[in-house]
Order: structure tokens, then C-alpha cells, then sequence
């Protein structure tokens, strides 16, 4: 194909194109994604930094964490590729800088600064952000991981996806759509067939079960104790969590009882109540759904079965906190029809057996 073929039907550009363009004129990119970037935040960053060394390698280009990483498997994940991130708040930037976000969108409140507006936004979360001034921008909902459009973009350049880069993107698409029923469609196990024989499946196997540290049990004990049941929806209180991402796994976690259909879980870290919601079922709205209970107190979104939000609390004393959540609750309640349902512990609390 021509370049001047491109230049006089841009419409049939593919997305990668329209992206180097966007890009060229820039001397330097940062990459920036949600807070506690997640594996598909994190491979999408380095597979779009692997396209630019090739195709644009003049560039600098740096990898940003915005607050931390904060989950096992996310934690050696960074370790074993190995991912060099810079804090986004350390980032300074000048006229020659294109910010390029990933698995995000810009003010949908999962992030710690909305300073700079982006050149470029690629993202698969159904929760619409605002991209007015973004020059750049590939968003689709029907596609399970942001990771899955990047790796697009890399056989689409005919860049070559190294095994580590190949891991990377691997277990960014597949810990996205590990769940069931799956938020995934075609285009995601197509680029999972490809990515899989090259990735190093030992490092993949190390990435996905590491060692975990004590607080991880301890909120599985105070979430256990404080699961409550309505109907077919538990709600548990994680009390303050040393990490943030333990609410949504726990979300995970209790989804698989097999007597609920949702499962809320709330938690507190630094000044935020954070919540994380789940659905078994398909055609849930889980996003909007969230962003209704939070309505007037923070902001929510996310997908169909999965969605999380947060609520900055900190003028609030532990007795504002309980009514905000006696008020959360009531509103999910509610809304998922379930308003007469009498709460009940998910668990008589079990007996300690004296040390042997
Ligand atoms: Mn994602």
C-alpha cells in the first residue's frame, strides 16, 4: 500500500497507523494507565513501549506505575519480565511529551491525576471516560483485554514478540478474562493461539503463583468473619487492607460460593473505601449498577459481571462511614430486588482449637 494511498483514505487506516501518526511528531511518550495497574495495564504499556523501539526508535519512551502494584501475582510479574516503571508523579513533561493511556480512560476516577490530557487512549472498559482533546483513540467494549488490541497492533506492524513480551501479553489477556461466564470474544483467543507457543510458560507458570504474604491471609480471616448474607448476594467488610487490589480478589473469591449470583466486598486503603462488585451471570451491568450505589459519594465502572469503585473518605469519622455504608448497602439491595431479604452471617465463627 502507498503512503499516499493512506494519506487520501485515511478511513481505512488500520488503528496502529493512526497511532504512529498521532505519535510521530513527539520526541518522547509516557505510558500511563489506571492506579495499581493490573497485567493487562502493565503489557499493554510494554508491548505499545516494543512497538515504538521498533518503528519509531528516536523515541524515549517510559513505563509508569500510578500508586502501587500491589498484588502477588502483579508484584512478579514486574519482577520476572522484568518491567521498569517509573512513578507517574515523578514524570515531567514539555511540549514534546504524547502521554499515551492504556486500560483506561481519562476522569473516570482511576487515577491520581488528571493534569495532562493524552494524545492517545486505547482501552476496552465499557465505563465511557471523557476524551475530549485526545487526538487518538481506540476503545472497544467487545474486547475482553486492552492487551489483546496491542498485540493486534504488533503482528499487524510485523513486530517481532519476543517470549517474555509474549508472556507478558499472554497472562495480561488472560488474567482479564479468567473468570466465568468469560468477558472475552474472538479476537482475544485469536491472540491468545499466537502469543501462546512463543511465551515462556515456566515464567508464566512463576508469574501466576506467588508466594503471598501474611496480611493476605489475615483479610481472608476478617472477610470471612464479616460476609453477610442477603438472598443470593453476600456483602463482606475487609475492615482496612494493606493492599488495594485483595477487595477485588476477594470479589472474586465469593463469587464462587455456590449460593450467590453478586458479591460486594468493601475495604478501606489510605483515604479511599473501595469497593468491588461481581456477577455470575452475563447481562448484569455490574458498572452501572455500582455507579448507582455510589451516586453522590464516589465513582464506580468497569465491565458487565465485574465492576469496582471508590469513595474518598477522608473527612468522614467511623460512624459517617457506617451510614455511607448502610446506605451503600440499602441501595444494592434495592436495586438488585432483593430489599426484604434478612442479612445472616455467611459463618458461625469457628471454633479455636488450643495449640498442640
Ligand atoms: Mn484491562
Amino acid at each position: 500500500m502507498s503512503s499516499s494511498f493512506r494519506e487520501s483514505t485515511p478511513e481505512i487506516l488500520h488503528p496502529s497507523d493512526a497511532l504512529l501518526a498521532a505519535l510521530a511528531p513527539y520526541r518522547r511518550v509516557v505510558l500511563v494507565s489506571h492506579v495499581n495497574p493490573d497485567p493487562d495495564a502493565l503489557a499493554s504499556m510494554l508491548g505499545i513501549k516494543s512497538m515504538l523501539a521498533k518503528l519509531q526508535p528516536d523515541k524515549t519512551v517510559t513505563m509508569t506505575v500510578d500508586g502501587m502494584i500491589a498484588r502477588a501475582e502483579n508484584r512478579s510479574m514486574v519482577r520476572l519480565i522484568p518491567l521498569t516503571l517509573e512513578p507517574v508523579e515523578r514524570v515531567v513533561y514539555d511540549a514534546t511529551t504524547a502521554v499515551v493511556m492504556v486500560d483506561s480512560q481519562p476522569h473516570t476516577g482511576r487515577r491520581a491525576s488528571e493534569a495532562i490530557t493524552p494524545v492517545a487512549v486505547l482501552d476496552h472498559h465499557e465505563t465511557g471516560g471523557n476524551l475530549d482533546g485526545v487526538a487518538f483513540r481506540d476503545v472497544r467494549g467487545e474486547v475482553g483485554a486492552t492487551s489483546t488490541i496491542v498485540a493486534e497492533y504488533l503482528m499487524y506492524q510485523s513486530c517481532s514478540i519476543p517470549p517474555r513480551l509474549a508472556t507478558a501479553l499472554y497472562y495480561g489477556i488472560d488474567s482479564e478474562i479468567a473468570g466465568f461466564p468469560r468477558e472475552a470474544g474472538p479476537d482475544d483467543d485469536e491472540a491468545l493461539v499466537k502469543l501462546f507457543p512463543i511465551a515462556d510458560k515456566d515464567l508464566l507458570a512463576e508469574i501466576r503463583n506467588p508466594k503471598l504474604p501474611q496480611d493476605y491471609f489475615a483479610t481472608v480471616q476478617h472477610a470471612l468473619a464479616n460476609a453477610f448474607l442477603y438472598g443470593d448476594v453476600v456483602v463482606a467488610r475487609l475492615g482496612t487492607v494493606t493492599q488495594p487490589d485483595i477487595i477485588a480478589e476477594m470479589a472474586d473469591f465469593f463469587i464462587r460460593f455456590d449460593q450467590v449470583n453478586w458479591a460486594l466486598t468493601i475495604g478501606s486503603f489510605e483515604n479511599l473505601l473501595k469497593l468491588s462488585i461481581r456477577s455470575s451471570e452475563l447481562g448484569a451491568h455490574s458498572g452501572e449498577l455500582l455507579r448507582a450505589v455510589v451516586d453522590g459519594y464516589g465513582m464506580a465502572g468497569g465491565h458487565d459481571r465485574r465492576a469496582g469503585g471508590a469513595i474518598p473518605m477522608t473527612d468522614l469519622s467511623e460512624e459517617e462511614i457506617d451510614k455511607v455504608l448502610a446506605v451503600i448497602r440499602k441501595r444494592l439491595l434495592e436495586g438488585l430486588k432483593k430489599a426484604d431479604c434478612e442479612g445472616r452471617r455467611l459463618l458461625v465463627a469457628s471454633p479455636e482449637i488450643a495449640a498442640p
